[in-house]
């Protein structure tokens, strides 16, 4: 692995091709990744994740650009993470971000990156946990994840950040389809943007209503309402100083736990991704489907055929199976 070597030496030099080659191979799955991963990992858990979600249009980008702005003035560095779970290419409208964030791009200390689905399956929440371990490790300060919040690819993504800002506005996305969305349940700041227009003020009162209503979270931290006028860079200094806020209450508790968690998070979908090419990749259970199938069974009957030959037969008698707990009483 000569090259995961090279790679990682550069990426710890500062080098943003490595930077970027780096996060391609996560992307890609490419198997010079868990390589060049390890050596670089002692420096993963520095920077900031914030994830930024919402509805179409409720002005994320525009946001993650005034707060990139906020944190440069504070000589802050920043990475920025545009994931399109549901795209299968890097579609117009991260194109369309990336035009608006031009400024930034600029920028010495501010880098972008998008990143869409490739496969159907759940590895785009793996890379972008890749990805920001790649930025991390590379040494941003400030790590912005931004998201459109509409099912549960997205979800996954967002499970990523430490702190997760939802972003809502008057209109279309408005507070009742949020609570129906679930995006309040992920949110440890709720963002009423396009504070500007008609319907603000109300959608700001229904918020605070609904997370003062809701049982109080577990984690004993109150979720902030906050009103921002992003495309004035109004409200925006309000918003940083939560993320703040609630940086430091993770750092006073829960922040390790939290981070622990999400590696175990990450195990799994690397071990499922692993199994899932293991079994139908070298096409070896393909051809068993096929012949099952042959035989007129269902999908289940050679489904369990399938099952029982990977797990040796012994399915229906795990530890602490129900049937045998219910025998022995
Ligand atoms: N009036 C008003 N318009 C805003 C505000 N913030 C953003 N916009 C506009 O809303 C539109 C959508 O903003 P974006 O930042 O692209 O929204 P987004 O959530 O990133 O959109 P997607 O990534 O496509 O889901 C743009 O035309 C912005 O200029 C605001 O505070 N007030
Ligand atoms: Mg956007």
């Amino acid at each position: 692995m000569k090259d995961a070597e090279t790679i990682s030496a550069r990426l710890l030099s500062g080098d943003r091709l490595a930077l970027s080659r780096m996060i391609s191979w996560a992307e890609d799955g490419d198997d010079r990744f868990p390589a060049s991963l390890s050596r670089i990992y002692s420096k993963v858990g520095r920077g900031w994740r914030t994830g930024i979600t919402g509805p179409p249009g409720a002005g994320k980008s525009t946001l993650v650009n005034e707060l990139a702005r906020v944190f440069r003035q504070g000589e802050r560095t920043v990475g920025i993470l545009a994931v399109d779970p549901s795209s299968p290419f890097t579609g117009g409208a991260l194109l369309g971000d990336r035009i608006r964030m031009e400024e930034r791009t600029k920028d010495p200390g501010v880098y972008i990156r998008s990143m869409a689905s490739r496969e159907s399956h759940g590895g785009i929440a793996r890379a972008t946990v890749d990805a920001c371990d790649v930025m991390d490790a590379f040494g941003f300060d400030e790590l912005l994840i931004e998201t459109v919040g509409v099912g549960q690819a997205e979800y996954d993504v967002v499970t990523a950040a430490d702190t997760v800002l939802v972003v809502l506005c008057p209109g279309a996305g408005d507070g009742i389809q949020a609570m129906k969305a679930g995006l309040l349940e992920v949110a440890d700041v709720l963002v009423v943007n396009k504070k500007d227009r008609d319907g603000a003020d109300r959608l700001l009162v229904d918020l605070e209503e609904a997370v003062h209503t809701r049982e109080v979270r577990t984690d004993q931290w109150e979720v902030p309402v906050l009103p921002t006028n992003a495309v004035a860079g109004e409200g925006v200094e309000a918003v940083i100083d939560a993320v703040h806020r609630h940086r430091a209450h993770l750092e006073a508790g829960l922040l390790e736990s939290v981070r622990r968690r999400r590696r175990v998070d990450q195990v799994k979908r690397v071990v499922g991704e692993r199994l899932e090419d293991e079994l139908w990749g070298g096409r070896r259970l393909g051809d068993r489907v096929e012949e099952g199938l042959d035989r007129a069974s269902t999908p289940y009957d050679v489904a369990e055929e399938v099952l029982a030959s990977i797990l040796g037969g012994n399915l229906g008698a795990p530890a602490g199976d129900s049937r045998s707990e219910a025998a022995r009483r």
